[in-house]
């Protein structure tokens, strides 16, 4: 590099190392006082989360599949953290332009908002309201932008301008400790001005950030204080014991295994799949659930109501379509909860209705059969989940349980709405991304122990783990060696056709590699398919299968 462009280059890089500086400062303003002015409004303005929700409604399904697959219960950490860097991205990119150009800059910043406001309004529920806290964010984040981009100008000016933010080249004095030590090829009187005067700026600006991101603080406080209320009403709630007890899971539901899944799965390991960034916070006393649409009779119920009506308590294995072979989207609880169909009854629901649309208090739609609620199976307007009220992760107060069917056309969480109407009328928010509006369980087996890439040693070894096709029941369990002969495995007890079973089989293991596969046949004597299909439109299928070495 010559020794004139040298200066130049570093000149650039100051006006750009300036401006996405600015421009990241003032996006943090921007945020700060959007959260501040949310926290007095409730969370649904906050624009982080309401971007984040509308691009968890925007994602193409395959994208959402993927997130789902590789992030699992993480997949909302990661998509937060995915729109704040692009945000920062695009403030520093505001940033520079705005050194150029103000009106540039300025443009870029309402881009960013106008995004944003877009976000708030076409969130299910929102009013126009929930625009005001991105829009004031905005307006201060410009006047920061402004502020910094000014104040740092004339740094752009003149060739040799020192670099805020580089390290001094070796062929340049280092400054003085204090700093504004005049420095060969400067105007001496301007340059240590004009960089204080941004330092200051900065530093003012900087400390707005910080007190935004305080309110921030504040604001999450809040909301974590408002969910600690419900947090509170749920811990009050006490639910009565159920009228009609299905059977009790028997006492051989249960191998002894070790390292195989749970017959029953608790609370806090069962899997959570939803849209929801931040979970909805229902109080049991404000929450009703309207029935209407094609009903002779409109109903419209409280919590109280609700547990004044006959419950039921029973051991039912619900499962995700999005559950790939193998995986871990499925769990097996015992649900307390109202009859789904005496509820329909007593609506009466007119000729010619085929759907159940049902909507979360977050606005999550849900389409389910009339005739599958009505045909005898225990379809429960759930409360409770082994032995307490729902957790607010599962739906408290009250969610849909209904034995057979995918959740994503049966288990709606934080219920409070059913439409009686049509399939042909009305599609659910998951049917209207491309899966199918009919979903019962497909047949799943899974291979718990040995893990996969697991070293056994030679001798009789232990296969196990469970199997599930909910409301046909699980008939048989079958493993194979490599493309040896299936072996029938013993199955565990079970309280009926909703739940998966525990299997084992006891492998006679020689020294090598070996492919392990499980398979299993419905109730009704159909075999698990063998072809992989992928989860989209309506659940995957193929046998798990895992590789293992003996020694
Ligand atoms: N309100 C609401 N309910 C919902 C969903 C949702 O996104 N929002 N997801 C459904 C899906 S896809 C599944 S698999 C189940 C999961 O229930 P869980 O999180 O209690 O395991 O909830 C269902 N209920
Ligand atoms: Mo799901």
């Amino acid at each position: 590099m010559t020794h004139s462009r040298l200066p130049r280059l570093r000149a650039a890089l100051t006006v750009a190392a300036t401006g996405a500086l600015a421009g990241l400062l003032a996006a943090a303003v921007a945020l700060g006082i959007a959260q501040l002015v949310a926290a007095a409004g409730g969370p649904s303005g906050e624009p982080v989360i309401a971007v984040g929700g509308a691009a968890i409604d925007l994602t193409p399904v395959p994208v959402k599949d993927f997130a789902i697959q590789h992030f699992g219960s993480n997949d909302k950490t990661v998509l937060i953290a995915g729109i704040l860097v692009v945000l920062a991205i695009l403030a520093m990119a505001s940033g520079i332009a705005a050194r150029r150009s103000r009106g540039l800059g300025l443009a870029g910043l309402a881009v960013l908002g106008a995004l944003a406001v877009a976000a708030a309004l076409t969130r299910p529920k929102a009013g126009p309201a929930d625009a005001i806290p991105a829009v004031v964010g905005v307006i201060a984040g410009a006047l920061v932008l402004l502020l910094l981009v000014r104040a740092a100008a004339p740094a752009a000016a003149p060739a040799g301008a020192p670099s805020l933010l580089t390290e001094p080249s070796a062929a340049q004095p280092p400054p003085s400790p204090g700093g504004s030590q005049p420095r060969p090829g400067m105007s001496p009187a301007a340059r240590p001005l004009t960089r204080r005067r941004f330092l200051v700026t900065a530093a003012a600006a900087a400390g707005v950030a910080a007190a935004g991101v305080a309110a921030a603080g504040a604001a999450a406080g809040q909301v974590l204080l408002r969910r600690f209320s419900v947090a509170a009403s749920r811990a009050r709630t006490v639910l009565p014991a159920a009228r009609v007890t299905g059977p009790a899971a028997p006492r051989g539901a249960q191998l002894a295994v070790p390292g195989i899944t749970p017959f029953t799965t608790t609370d806090g390991s069962f899997y959570r799949v939803d849209t929801a960034l931040s979970l909805p916070q229902v109080p049991p006393e404000q929450w009703r659930l309207r029935v209407h649409g094609m009903v002779e009779r409109e109903l419209d119920i409280t919590f109280a109501d609700l547990l004044k009506r006959p419950l039921t308590e029973a051991d039912i294995t619900l499962a995700c379509v999005s559950n790939p072979v193998g995986g871990p989207y499925v769990g097996n609880a015992r649900w307390l909860g109202a009859s789904l169909a005496a509820l329909l009854r007593e609506a009466r629901v007119r000729r010619g209705a085929d759907q159940i649309l049902s909507t979360s208090a977050d606005g999550w739609t849900c389409g389910t059969p009339i005739e599958t609620v009505l045909d005898g199976r225990n379809a429960l307007l759930a409360v409770g989940m082994n032995g307490e009220p729902l957790p607010v992760a599962h739906g408290f107060p009250a969610r849909m349980v209904v034995p057979g069917l995918f959740g994503y056309v049966s288990a709606t969480k934080w219920v409070v709405d059913l439409e009686i109407t049509t399939f042909s009328a009305q599609h659910a928010y998951w049917v209207q991304r491309g899966y199918s509006a009919q979903a019962p369980i497909k047949t799943g087996s899974r291979i718990d122990v040995p893990k996969p890439l697991a070293q056994v040693k030679a001798g009789q070894v232990t296969v196990a783990g469970v199997a599930w096709a909910p409301h046909r029941g699980i008939g048989a369990v079958q493993v194979r060696d490599g493309s040896g002969p299936w072996h029938q495995a013993r199955l565990a007890a079970v309280p009926g056709i909703d739940t998966w079973r525990q299997w084992a089989w006891s492998w006679d293991a020689t020294p090598g590699l070996h492919q392990l596969q499980v398979r299993a046949v419905d109730g009704t004597g159909a075999v698990q398919p063998s072809q992989r299909v992928p989860v989209v439109p309506n659940g995957a299928t193929g046998w798990d299968t895992i590789a293992v070495t003996v020694t």
